[in-house]
């Protein structure tokens, strides 16, 4: 499997910035990569299937500090959620993109989601819920959805949100992503990150090729 397409910022070298990792999931087609650009760009952008990811850090303000935030979009086709795992580690978040016009998949955007939450390495990480698509009409809305996933349940013992947006249109987007900064959990450790990225883009490119 070849990796589409990797777009690596990094932040200043020296900063003592935090820095997390964000880890965008979601089936195919829910609007992972539309909501990065969006958020990179301010902008719409057309996408194409994403074969392998892509990664984005933003730079942020929580409490008044600077944060920066690495944000890894990984492909949700079925053969690319099997490597999902290879990217849990030192995951300070998860951003779950569910398209909520697309009823038919519901089923199976929840079975992901809770095999996703089951991992030890994301364990206490909490959740942002992205009810994409809302400008579709028929859209499920957030209460629907969080029946649907029965959120209250399986995120008993972690912080969750949900947050309806449209990545296309830029309804509710800041917001998704303001909820991401607040609720990030910040490493100890806040250097090490950065030196991660690249090692890890390495290890993952040549985790998926195998
Ligand atoms: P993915 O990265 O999760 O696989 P993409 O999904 O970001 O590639 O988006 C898949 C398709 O959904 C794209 O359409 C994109 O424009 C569309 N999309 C993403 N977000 C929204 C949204 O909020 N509303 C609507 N109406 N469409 C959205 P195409 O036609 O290019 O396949
Ligand atoms: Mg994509």
């Amino acid at each position: 499997m070849s990796v589409a397409s990797v777009h690596v910022v990094m932040g200043q070298r020296g900063s003592t910035q935090p820095e997390v990792r964000v880890l965008i999931l979601g089936l195919d087609n829910a609007g992972k990569s539309t909501l990065l650009y969006r958020l990179k760009h301010r902008a719409s952008a057309c996408t194409v299937p994403t074969i392998g990811f892509n990664v984005e850090m933003l730079e942020a303000r929580r409490n008044r500090k600077p944060i920066a935030l690495t944000l890894w979009d990984v492909g949700g086709q079925g053969k690319m959620r099997e490597h999902w795992p290879s990217f849990h580690a030192d995951t300070a978040a998860v951003v779950f993109v569910v398209d909520s016009s697309d009823r038919g998949r519901l089923n199976e955007a929840r079975r992901e989601l809770e095999n996703t939450l089951r991992s030890e390495q994301l364990r206490e990480r909490p959740l942002v819920l992205l009810a994409n698509k809302q400008d579709v009409c028929g859209a499920l809305t957030v209460t629907e959805l969080k029946d649907k996933f029965n959120l209250r349940k399986i995120c008993f013992d972690r912080d969750w949100f949900v947050q309806p947006c449209s990545a296309s249109t830029g309804f509710g987007v800041e917001e998704a992503f303001g909820r991401i900064v607040q609720m990030v959990k910040l490493p100890r450790d806040t250097t090490a990150m950065k030196d991660n990225v690249k090692e890890t883009v390495q290890y993952i490119r040549a985790t998926i090729r195998r």
